[in-house]
């Protein structure tokens, strides 16, 4: 039977963050998506509002509907903006018995937008990240998520990866988005480190590059991946995801999530550590 994974994340309007990040990612790697919109997020000009949260019944019924009538192999989780998004989502991943279950701690959007409350930070700790195969952190998550001061180095990654493996999750994904040089990304699974490298790409044009990732990681896992396994692949993804991206109009433009499929020029060097 085809692999299904359900998305539990915001709606990015522009297309290349979020569920909309999300699905293409997983039709591109031949995964059946589907999604529980949290909340939209798209600013209106005229009153400067930009982020429209669902109630917790439109989100109820979207996560039971999705579950129901289709299923899941894996569930990821992106935005979910308020504490009791974040305790729901906890109960019904809990009760889909689901197998894998992929948790993007998104916090701050590529545009500023904040993505999650301050005051929920303690209950995705608490509730959600102990229930995660894996949990993708980037830089400045992963240093709000400890308490900690800013990450600069390898060495800064691989102390968080530890420290955030005490938290609850089989597999901590730091990844080295922010790093001076090759965008090394850093998985800690309690024994041992696994190392990805890629060639960093000289872009502005990143907005959805951690929802791609760790959509990527999802769809691998829904198929019967290894964790290692899935994150090797979606590197390669999401590096090929990124030197094909582009500015559109304006801002700060998405990543293209049929690069990857459409130019087959991507490496990923991987290496094991021990701690
Ligand atoms: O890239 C983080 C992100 C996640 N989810 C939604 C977003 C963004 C950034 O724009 O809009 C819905």
């Amino acid at each position: 039977m085809i692999r299904r994974a359900l998305s539990i994340a915001g709606s990015a309007a522009r297309g290349g963050a979020g569920i909309q990040a999300d699905l293409k990612t997983f039709q591109e790697l031949g995964v059946f998506g589907t999604t529980a919109v949290t909340a939209i997020v798209a600013r209106n000009p005229r009153t400067g509002e930009g982020i429209f949260p669902q109630s917790i019944d439109a989100i109820e019924a979207q996560v039971y509907t999705v579950l129901r009538d289709i299923g899941a192999d894996a569930i990821k989780t992106g935005m979910l903006f308020t504490e009791e998004i974040i305790t729901k989502t906890a109960g019904w991943i809990k009760e889909s018995s689901v197998k894998h279950v992929v948790v993007d701690p998104v916090m701050i959007g590529k545009i500023g937008s904040v993505l999650l409350k301050e005051d929920a930070i303690e209950s995705m700790k608490k509730e959600l990240l102990p229930l995660a195969t894996i949990i993708t952190p980037n830089m400045p998550e992963a240093a709000q998520l400890l308490g900690a001061s800013e990450l600069l180095t390898i060495e800064d990654l691989k102390l968080a990866a530890k420290e955030l493996h005490g938290l609850g999750p089989a597999y901590v994904l730091v990844k080295g988005g922010r790093l001076d040089g090759p965008a090394v990304d850093v998985l800690y699974d309690g024994q041992q480190f696994y190392m990805f490298e890629a060639p960093r790409i000289d872009t502005i044009h990143t907005n959805g590059a951690g929802c791609t990732y760790s959509a990527a990681i999802t769809a691998e896992l829904a198929k019967g991946s290894t964790v290692p396994e899935a994150v090797e692949h979606a590197k390669k993804f999401i590096t090929a995801a990124i030197r094909h991206s582009f500015g559109f109009k304006q801002g700060v433009g998405p990543t293209f999530h049929a690069a990857y499929g459409m130019y087959d020029e991507t490496a990923c060097k991987t290496w094991v550590e021990e701690k």
